[in-house]
């Protein structure tokens, strides 16, 4: 039988947490330092160790036929794939923030700005949708340092606990959404890796239903 490709994030906010799924849903492997694969010695599955930027599109093509990813970064590439499931692990959210001094009245505050962010498509829908026309500026990285270098008037980035926003001078005023860990899986899938998906599921309930 083919193995069930999944792709899970190399090194990062993801990657214990999404292992630690699979282990507690009893699949074995052993994950070494560095490797780009794995297999599992007690279920059909093979790991894919990879950057979760990259994980959508490798669901999309099929290369992986399922992987976990931030629904930041599912809603950001807007790749072709089915969520099947939340995870409810990695939790964050996406918000605007503005420096502290601000005196800060509402989204209007926003018109005719400039903002930063590793978010462009989120952001770009969220001001339509509101209503709010500003420029925004793509960076990949060091986000929050936008605003006291003279770059942008605000930022959107992930907060989790607010502390980094807070030791940048920055304070949240949005939520552009909330997010957490989901799990993608591609479109075409064969029946038997089909089965496999739903009896992964399976497990993955039972372990959810568990922790509530
Ligand atoms: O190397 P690779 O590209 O694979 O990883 P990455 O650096 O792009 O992502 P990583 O590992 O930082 O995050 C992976 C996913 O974890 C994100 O896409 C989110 O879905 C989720 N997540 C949960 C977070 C956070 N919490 C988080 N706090 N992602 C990032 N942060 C960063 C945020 O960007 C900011 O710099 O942490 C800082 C804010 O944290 P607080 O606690 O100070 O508010
Ligand atoms: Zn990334």
């Amino acid at each position: 039988m083919s193995n069930l490709k999944v792709a899970v994030q190399k090194s990062g906010r993801l990657s214990e947490d999404s292992l630690k799924l699979f282990k507690e849903c009893g699949i074995k492997f052993n994950n070494g330092a560095k490797k780009l694969k794995a297999q599992s010695s007690n279920f059909p599955i093979e790991f894919l160790f990879l950057r979760d930027d990259d994980i959508p599109g490798y669901v999309e093509d099929g290369i992986a036929d399922i992987g976990i990813v931030g629904q930041n970064v599912q809603d950001e590439y807007q790749k072709e794939v089915d969520v099947v499931k939340h995870l409810g692990f990695s939790k964050c959210r996406l918000s605007l923030a503005v420096p502290r001094e601000v005196d800060y009245s509402g989204i209007q505050y926003f018109e005719g700005k400039n903002l930063a962010t590793s978010y462009p498509t989120i952001l770009k829908n969220y001001l339509k949708d509101q209503g709010v026309n500003a420029e925004v500026h793509m960076i990949s990285g060091s986000v929050e340092i936008a605003p006291g270098i003279g770059l942008a008037e605000g930022i959107c980035d992930i907060v989790s606990s607010g502390s980094t926003l807070l030791s940048n001078g920055l304070k949240e005023v949005e939520t552009v959404m909330k997010s957490e860990a989901v799990m993608v899986a591609y479109k075409q899938m064969s029946d038997d890796k089909k089965a496999l998906l739903d009896q992964l599921i399976f497990r993955i309930n039972s372990v959810l239903e568990g922790k509530n």
